[in-house]
């Protein structure tokens, strides 16, 4: 199958962990922006990354269906199959994907030229960026440390949050959460899909 996809994107690389955790092989297309178009290669109307070819010129997008999709096809998915355990993964997984949603959002307000920045706005992301990571130094004693259907998330927003907004600091001001971060950073699937390279 093949995933059109940036190694930088955050929503991207969660389908690339998955694969590799799966054993499922897949061909990862780097995508070609195109102003006004997106990702042109992307074959999502949206013209956004990840899409995943899953049937012969068929798509799916978006991340969060790919996963669900991927994960389908495991002998053992790692999202329960119903109930509290299924939804806690869910609701896990949106709080990542929330997360790098909020650092997203916060760059492009941001590499604007300053007249043109709003400053409500870019307020409204930093402070979803701040709360998503208090919630997950809460929560992060009853992460565990594997790969979940919803750490795969989270570790990917955590990332693009270092790699976007490292003014941020959040492994020196949520010590709780770095510990967590790091028991699921010493591993191949993690080094593999881990594609930021830091400037500051
Ligand atoms: N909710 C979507 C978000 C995908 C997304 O925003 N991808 C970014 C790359 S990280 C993108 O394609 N941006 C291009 C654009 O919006 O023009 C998902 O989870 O797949």
């Amino acid at each position: 199958m093949k995933l059109i996809c940036s190694p930088i994107s955050p929503y991207a690389r969660k389908a690339m962990i998955l694969a590799r955790l799966s054993n499922i092989e897949l061909e990862e297309v780097t995508a070609e922006k195109d102003g006004a178009n997106g990702y042109v290669a992307g074959d999502s109307p949206l013209g956004k990354i990840p899409a995943l070819e899953w049937q012969p010129g068929q798509f799916l997008f978006d991340s969060p269906v790919i996963c669900q999709y991927l994960d389908s096809l495991r002998e053992d998915p790692l999202l329960p199959e119903e109930g509290h355990p299924r939804f806690i993964q869910l609701w896990q997984h949106a709080l990542g994907d929330g997360l790098s949603d909020a650092v997203y959002n916060y760059r492009y307000e941001t590499v604007r030229p300053a007249a043109l920045h709003w400053d409500e706005m870019i307020e409204r992301h930093d402070r979803s960026i701040r709360n998503a990571i208090a919630t997950l130094e809460k929560i992060s004693p009853w992460l565990g440390s594997e790969w979940t259907f919803g750490n795969i998330a989270i570790v990917c927003g955590l990332d693009y949050a270092s790699y976007r907004a490292p003014h941020f600091d959040w492994w020196t001001t949520h010590p709780k959460l770095a510990e967590w971060h790091a028991s699921l950073t010493d591993n191949a699937v993690w080094r593999e899909t881990y594609a930021y390279v830091m400037t500051a």
